[in-house]
């Protein structure tokens, strides 16, 4: 990657998957209106692009999202970008997204600023954006083809009046491209995120892929559809299923030779706060927080200073444990980890949230994605009742590595045929994920740090 390329991602927890270990992101939902109408969106619900279904917690004016970027970064270290992704749209309510941009940009500098938006106000602020040092924008793009934007737009709100049908999905289509391109052009760093409907666009999203590839996208992120009738959006209310995790695997890895693909993305709320996967939002409440806090960068620059020493470690004992594997004659199986951040194995069994599933063989170790789960644990006794839909979420996984684990659920897991190890606990991922499998598969195995 070239440096400056590097430079703009290294910190950012969407953007590199090795930062989400280390680097944290929050959202300030300032930005309510929106210009289309997606089928998978209810606006009393959190923006579909950008998160998981679940009603915002308080919308921000500018000046309230000030107050809480700062309460944050004095508490969260880790935090190294603030996002605007819905509900709504960041470009549509531009002015608020500007107002606070520029709020939080005056006076902690070295945050990233994000945006994500569905591409049709994008073109006209193109310039804006890039004077404001903008270096990191989302277009959801869902298809290249306006006649199959028809089935995912009913409605779109441009040059004062709306459109729907094929008109609209063509001038949807037209201003996302255009968006894309000046952005590119102007080395402002471009995610495509798509969101994966089976049956209407998940073959379509090939195609998807080469061409944003084609036009400047830096990553594209492919989310499955979350839809539930309890959402009230029209995909739920009329049974649109979305995709099982082996049919978006199954398309991420038909993808793996276009644009390059995020395969770490949470479907994070519209108001998140922390590393991807966890959510601090509920802490950071406007009654909870200071009427007038101060920034001090103290902490934020301490923990960059730790944290690039730990992440040099964590990189060359990942290179190390993929060199050990190559050209193991053993097959390629998953191993799911609890991690609750820093690149180790460093969560307990029935404290996790989510599993880390990472793909080790002969070519090497590859992280594949995460699977959510419902914690396990709650409050010093085991939730048997949970354990089903853990096993069912652990599905073709061979192994769980985890910094502790019971007698109780190793058993299940046992029964289940995936074998639960507290072995590596504390160590790099991929030296544990590689330590396990040589210890499993290759008879002449040594220690791998
Ligand atoms: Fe937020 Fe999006 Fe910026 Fe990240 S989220 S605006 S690029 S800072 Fe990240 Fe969350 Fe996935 Fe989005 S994990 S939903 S991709
Ligand atoms: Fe909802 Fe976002 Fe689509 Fe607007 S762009 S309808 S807020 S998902």
């Amino acid at each position: 990657m070239a440096p400056d390329v590097w430079e703009k991602v290294k910190d950012h927890p969407c953007y590199s998957e090795d930062a989400h270990h280390y680097f944290a992101r929050m959202h300030v939902a300032v930005a309510p209106a929106c210009n289309i109408q997606c089928h998978y969106c209810n606006r009393k619900y959190d923006c579909a692009n950008e998160s998981r279904p679940g009603v915002v917690s308080e919308k921000l004016t500018p000046k309230q999202a000030l107050r809480k970027v700062i309460t944050v970064a004095n508490e969260v270290p880790q935090l190294s970008v603030l996002g605007i992704a819905g509900p709504g749209d960041a470009c549509y309510d531009w002015r608020r997204t500007r107002d606070t941009f520029a709020g939080v940009s005056a006076q902690i500098p070295d945050i990233k600023l994000c945006l994500s938006t569905n591409g049709l106000a994008l073109p006209d602020h193109i310039d804006e954006i890039a004077d404001m040092n903008i270096d990191h924008v989302t277009i959801t793009i869902n298809m290249v083809d306006p006649a199959i934007g028809t089935a995912i737009y009913p409605w779109i709100f441009y040059n004062h009046r709306r459109w729907t049908g094929l008109d609209a999905s063509k001038l949807l289509h037209e201003r996302q491209m255009q968006g894309l391109e000046m952005l590119a052009a102007r080395n402002i760093l471009v995610k495509v995120n798509s969101v994966m409907i089976p049956g209407i666009n998940d073959e379509h999203l090939v195609e998807v892929n080469k061409v944003v590839k084609a036009k400047g996208a830096f990553l594209h992120n492919v989310m499955p559809l979350i839809s539930d009738p309890a959402h009230g959006t029209h995909y739920g209310l009329t049974g649109q299923r979305g995709p099982r995790a082996a049919e978006l695997q199954a398309l991420q890895d038909r993808l793996s030779d276009g644009a390059k693909l995020m395969r770490h993305c949470r479907q994070c709320r519209a108001d998140a706060v922390g590393l991807l996967g966890e959510d601090r939002g509920q802490e950071f409440s406007l009654d909870r927080i200071e009427a007038a806090p101060a920034y001090d960068p103290a902490k934020r620059a301490a923990y960059r200073t730790i944290i690039a020493q730990e992440r040099s470690e964590h990189m060359a004992s990942t290179v190390r444990a993929g060199d050990a594997l190559a050209g193991a004659a053993a097959p390629d199986i998953l191993v799911a980890v609890a991690s609750k951040g820093g690149g180790r194995i460093n969560q307990h069994f029935g404290h996790a949230m989510e599993f880390l599933v990472f793909q080790a063989g002969a070519g090497g170790i590859r992280f594949i994605g995460h699977r959510k789960v419902e914690q396990y644990c709650r409050g010093g006794w085991g939730d048997g009742a949970a354990l089903p839909a853990v096993l069912t979420a652990l599905d073709g996984v061979a192994a769980v590595l985890c910094a502790k684990i019971g007698e109780c659920p190793k058993q299940s897991l046992a029964d289940a045929g995936i074998v639960a190890c507290d072995n590596f606990a504390y160590e790099w991922i991929e030296a544990g994920v590689a330590g396990w499998y040589a210890a499993t598969y290759q008879s002449d195995h040594k220690k791998i740090a």
